[in-house]
């Protein structure tokens, strides 16, 4: 059975085709900076986005069909799957993620549900293999239940800790069967309302806990991939636990976790925590903790999670310069954690969606290429800090300068004399003369 009958394998025509489905920037084989633009950008499908979202918000109903053609839940679910692997292979993406209930509907009792993912595993194992897809992600939704109204692991109830335990172990394990490449934490309702009813030191330990018996558990069962947090500030609780990156670095620091974890980014995410996309991944690169993405863009003049695909290519370009300078990707991707808006309702606007994102993408890694390549903005860095490789900096630096040292250095001095402009508009320009030299 076809779903998207009407839609073929999206090719690469370039930027002068004006074929709406069509890539004109993302050529799958081109080598770009020493590799594939397919194995610089790894591409992901999100499962829940794209195979399950209809449309909903919080004033209307869907508008989008997401029935795959019965009403039959487990059927719906497989049909879904089907769909799934047709539309990765019409866009050329290797990888998707999903979480427990994107795949396989929730039973009526934990047992029922993880027969139900059972069935599902089987199935997409075999079109995993048959349509040459790999799975980059998987994680347990465990926020959409009304159990976890007050959190999962931080739960102030035991019973629900326990219960998103089994879930999670279960997750793990359908993860670890489809090889997937990592799981992510992402804490939907790990965070409190009002701090009069909450044991926030108590429910901090605990999400430490659960991540401490979920990378054990893991490992033991043979798990090879990467465990990530993805940081969000607020929505759905007022506050996550996981802020932002430098806050879940603290805290896999202050638990012992680091050496375990790294960093799932998402843009619209950065932009709710008052910081830029690009801030983000910077602060999980100069920390060894850059790991995944979700590739996604926020509107700036919306206070929520709005999830739009991204097409903002000063945002992707930054983005993929910091990827380049991490060394690329190892085992995350770029994972569209993005829905078409739900005034684009139709399957056609699901592929044009996915190849504005992907051509945006392809965009941003061709411009950061450039940029490196260019070197004007990273030797103008390197200039400004440049006293700091010789004299009283390089003592700096590495240690040796005490105090007194560094009085008698500024009583000779009298005053600093040199301070350099940090000349930020003709690096914007720069930028802009890499991004549209035409
Ligand atoms: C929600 C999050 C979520 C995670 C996976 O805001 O982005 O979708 O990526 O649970
Ligand atoms: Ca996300
Ligand atoms: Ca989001």
């Amino acid at each position: 059975m076809e779903f998207f009958e009407k839609i073929g394998k999206i090719q690469y025509e370039g930027a002068s085709s004006q074929n709406p489905l069509a890539f004109h920037f993302y050529n799958p084989d081109e080598v770009i900076a020493g590799k594939t633009m397919r194995e610089q950008l790894r591409f992901a499908m999100s499962y829940w986005h794209t195979m399950c979202a209809e449309g909903t918000d919080m004033f209307g109903v869907g508008t989008i069909d997401k029935s795959y053609g019965t009403s039959d839940p487990m059927q719906s679910a497989k049909n879904k799957a089907y769909a799934a692997f047709e539309l990765m292979d019409k866009l050329d993406i290797d990888y998707f993620c999903f979480h427990d209930r994107d795949v396989a509907p929730e039973g009526e009792s934990l047992a029922e549900s993880n027969a139900r993912l059972d069935e599902i595993t089987v199935l997409l194992r075999s079109l995993m293999e048959e349509h040459n897809k790999k799975l980059l992600w998987g994680t347990a939704n465990c926020f959409g239940n009304k159990r976890y109204m007050h959190g999962a692991g931080t739960a102030p109830n035991a019973d629900v800790f326990a219960f998103a335990a089994a879930q999670i172990k279960k997750a793990i394990e359908i993860t670890t069967a489809l090889g997937g490449e990592g799981y992510v934490f992402w804490g939907g309702r790990e965070g409190y309302e009002t701090l009069l009813n909450t044991d926030m030191a108590l429910e901090q330990e605990n999400m430490a806990r659960l991540m401490r018996m979920t990378v054990d558990y893991a490992r033991s069962i043979g798990f090879t991939g990467d465990f990530y947090i993805e940081p969000k500030p607020k929505e759905p609780t007022k506050h996550q636990y996981d802020f932002d990156a430098s806050t879940v670095l603290a805290f896999l620091r202050k638990y012992g976790l680091d050496r375990d974890f790294k960093l799932n980014i998402e843009a619209n995410h950065a932009t709710l925590a008052g910081h830029t996309f690009q801030h983000e991944l910077r602060v999980a690169r100069i920390n060894g903790a850059f790991g995944s993405i979700d590739a996604n863009q926020g509107d700036m003049l919306l206070g929520w999670d709005t999830d739009q695909f991204p097409t903002n290519v000063y945002e992707t370009a930054l983005c993929m310069y910091e990827v380049l300078m991490s060394g690329g990707f190892t085992k995350g991707g770029l994972n569209f954690d993005a829905k078409a808006r739900r005034g684009s309702n139709t399957a056609e606007d699901l592929f044009l969606s996915y190849i504005a994102g992907m051509d945006a993408f392809a965009l941003g890694l061709r411009i950061a290429d450039k940029m490196i390549r260019d070197g004007r903005i990273d030797a103008f860095v390197s200039k400004r800090y440049a006293s700091y490789q010789s004299g009283i900096g390089k003592r700096i630096v590495e240690g040796t300068a005490s105090m007194q040292e560094l009085e008698a250095y500024a009583l000779a001095m009298g005053d600093v004399t040199t301070n350099t402009s940090g000349r930020q508009e003709r690096l914007e320009s720069i930028m802009n003369e890499i991004m549209f030299t035409i």
